[in-house]
């Protein structure tokens, strides 16, 4: 006999639901695609770098239709909003040879004022991370995040955006996901700037863009306490393919050390510690130690979850020392193989970010799932596939981790809001536009915008602030 009772599961009273984005993968920035301004935008027209061969010249047209995106966000109750800001267009020139003041592209600032103003005088709190991704082309070409000069540039970003923006930013994130861009960009060789297998390369940038958080963190709070300010890191539970191989157990740990762990660590400690055996070598090693301004500049936890990894040890030349991804899985996957794993978003929740949820004045860190969602595939021209506007899985993936995130707040972590990733279909870097990852089905050749199922169930659940499950 099956019992199929509904289970009323309630959320915090001040729990924040919203969607969660970045400019690039949706603005369609006019003078960025015009002048090729970033560093992504030049990458996407290059041959083969793209696997469907699109690219992010109009995405969403986010940056013409953002009024009605925010009467979408209004619609479906939501009252949070994350994005990152266009450095390449606010900052389209780099100093020169010529000392002059620095200063924000006219235009560009009356975009995000507008943006952000809009959302706030609907009750809806910002979120702004500085840099998802993109670098503007004339600091990419400096070397970008291996330039000995980033940190400065990143500085001056941030008291720049704080100048113009505090006043509208309710929380601030500086760098997202700063090991998968490094694992992306110097060892799997798929975004800019393409280096692969350059593990110096990676630990010289991890070091940069530490320094570069710190130096940022300060210039965002502008001497007042109350200024929120952190980063968001992507949490990707690890597990060895064989668990009887001590092979892929030790591919496993280090993965896990220096995926998830070495920025809020090193943010923690406020140094920078890297693990045996790369600490072995001496050119690493000076990479090492402390950072000036680094210790505990880190005011919320900003949780990004997807999915949880097998690793297994490859024995391959040069040996990938951020281990190797299996091809296996054990549950249902999304359109990018990636498992549907919400005890992975547990373990996330409840332990492996317990090493980080007291601030430097002993209190409890507040934490914010900042990205959490899940992909099907539709080709961009709308070709073939299943274009309906039912997402079953989407549902089930939103049901299963949003459970899951009540329980972590049950057993005691501070969670104040879940962001999903994302409100529209958008571009998913090297995937290109085939990844949908919206509640919003996006067809790119009209930009039409239509709710999918998942849309109006994730709006039921921030009116109510409760979710119903049926115990089957
Ligand atoms: O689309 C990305 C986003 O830019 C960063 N976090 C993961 C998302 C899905 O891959």
């Amino acid at each position: 006999m099956t019992d199929n009772s509904a289970n009323i599961i309630k959320f915090p009273e001040d729990f924040l639901w919203g969607v969660s984005a970045s400019h690039f993968q949706i603005e369609g920035y006019p003078t960025e695609v015009e002048r090729r301004l970033s560093d992504w935008s030049r990458w996407t027209e290059e041959e083969g770098r793209i696997l469907d061969g699109s690219n992010a010249d109009r995405a969403c047209e986010f940056h013409k239709r953002y009024l009605d995106d925010i009467e979408l966000i209004g619609e479906l109750n939501l009252k949070a909003y994350r994005t990152s800001l266009n450095w390449a267009a606010l900052m389209p020139e780099g100093p020169g040879t010529v000392s002059r003041e620095r200063q924000f592209a006219p235009g560009v600032v009356e975009y995000y004022r507008d943006l952000f103003s809009r959302l706030k005088e609907r009750g809806i709190k910002v979120f702004v991370t500085l840099f998802h991704f993109c670098l503007p082309d004339w600091l990419a070409e400096e070397g970008g995040w291996t330039s000995p000069r980033v940190a400065d540039e990143f500085e001056t970003f941030a008291d720049l955006a704080r100048q113009h923006f505090g006043d509208l930013v309710d929380y601030w994130m500086t760098v997202n996901e700063p090991m998968a861009y490094i694992y992306q960009g110097y060892v799997a060789g798929n975004w800019p700037p393409g280096a692969s297998q350059d593990y110096l390369g990676a630990f010289v940038a991890i070091r940069s863009m530490l320094t570069a958080h710190a130096r940022a963190y300060h210039a965002l709070k502008g001497g007042e306490d109350a200024v929120q300010v952190s980063f968001a890191n992507h949490w990707r539970p690890f597990a060895p393919e064989r668990k009887w191989s001590p092979l892929d157990l030790m591919v496993t740990h280090y993965r896990e050390r220096v995926f998830n762990h070495i920025f809020p660590e090193s943010i923690d400690e406020g140094a920078l510690n890297i693990p045996a055996p790369l600490s072995g070598r001496k050119e690493f090693r000076a990479l090492e130690g402390e950072i000036p301004g680094l210790k505990k500049s880190m005011d919320f936890l900003a949780v990004n979850y997807y999915t949880r990894e097998l690793s297994r040890f490859d024995l391959s030349w040069p040996p990938d020392l951020f281990g190797t991804r299996s091809k296996r899985a054990d549950y249902p996957v999304n359109g990018l193989g990636w498992e549907a794993y919400p005890e992975g978003f547990y373990r996330v929740l409840t332990s492996d970010i317990n090493p980080y949820l007291i601030d430097s004045k002993g209190h409890n860190r507040p934490v914010f799932v900042t990205e959490n969602g899940f992909a099907t595939l539709f080709s961009p021209d709308l070709s073939a596939g299943d274009w309906s506007i039912s997402d079953r899985e989407r549902c089930d993936y939103l049901i299963s981790h949003l459970v899951v995130l009540k329980k972590a707040i049950e057993a005691g972590v501070n969670i104040k809001g879940y962001l999903h990733w994302s409100l529209t279909d958008n571009f998913e870097w090297s995937e290109g536009l085939t990844p949908r990852f919206g509640l919003v089905r996006v067809s790119y050749e009209d930009q039409a915008r239509k709710l999918r199922e998942s849309a109006e169930l994730y709006s039921k659940i921030a009116a109510a602030n409760a979710l119903e499950t049926i115990d089957r």
